[in-house]
């Protein structure tokens, strides 16, 4: 078989050369407003622009040989959908739902419903800014938030889903020739 394509349950997938077909996929998203990273509020979110934010993302994600989707959009419908599209072409989601954390059950059903591995990050300590800002209705679907740290939380995030995304895999792994080794002896 060529580089580049695969053989799985019959049917011959194709991947980028430099990409393994068993790279773990994490699809980050950044919310409303990020886009104007580093250009005002330095002093809550830091100088760092979006761009130079996504880089050191991109730069982490090599070193763990994941493979990293990044978008930003200031639209509710258009992360709701690109959460959807998630469930059969990732393992896992980093987000940063901006003020979308307070406000939107639509973001929350939507990771609910993919019931992929969620982190929410966010720059700012949200738990120290105002009252509006303490409650995130995505906290509830995420396996776990980073609030905070700033850029770093991020990189946090990518080490946190890598390290629960490859063990989880072990263990799905190691727990498949039990279930077959029962199912062989009729103790089902
Ligand atoms: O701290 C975070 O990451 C937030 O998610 C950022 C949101 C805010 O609504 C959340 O409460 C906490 C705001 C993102 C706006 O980003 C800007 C960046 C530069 C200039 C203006 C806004």
């Amino acid at each position: 078989m060529p580089p580049g394509w695969t053989l799985s349950r019959g049917i011959v997938r194709t991947y980028s050369v430099g990409e393994h077909k068993d790279m773990l996929r994490i699809r980050v998203l950044h919310g409303p407003n990020l886009n104007l990273l580093g250009t005002r509020e330095q002093s809550i979110y830091g100088s760092l622009s979006l761009d130079a934010l996504d880089s050191a993302i991109t730069k982490l994600a090599k070193e763990l040989a994941v493979k990293v989707d990044l978008r930003q959009s200031n639209s509710e419908g258009e992360l709701v959908t690109w959460i959807q599209e998630a469930r059969t072409r990732y393992d896992g989601i980093i987000i940063n739902p901006a003020a979308y954390t307070h406000t939107s059950v639509a973001i929350r059903d939507a990771i609910a419903a993919v019931g992929l591995p969620t982190v929410e990050v966010h720059l700012s300590n949200i738990h120290q800014r105002e009252e509006f800002r303490h409650r995130s209705y995505v906290a509830g679907v995420a396996i776990g938030q980073i609030a905070g740290l700033g850029p770093t939380g991020y990189l946090l995030a990518l080490r946190g889903l890598h390290d629960h995304l490859t063990a989880s895999r072990r263990r799905k792994k190691t727990a498949a020739p039990a279930t077959s080794r029962r199912t062989a002896k009729g103790t089902r």
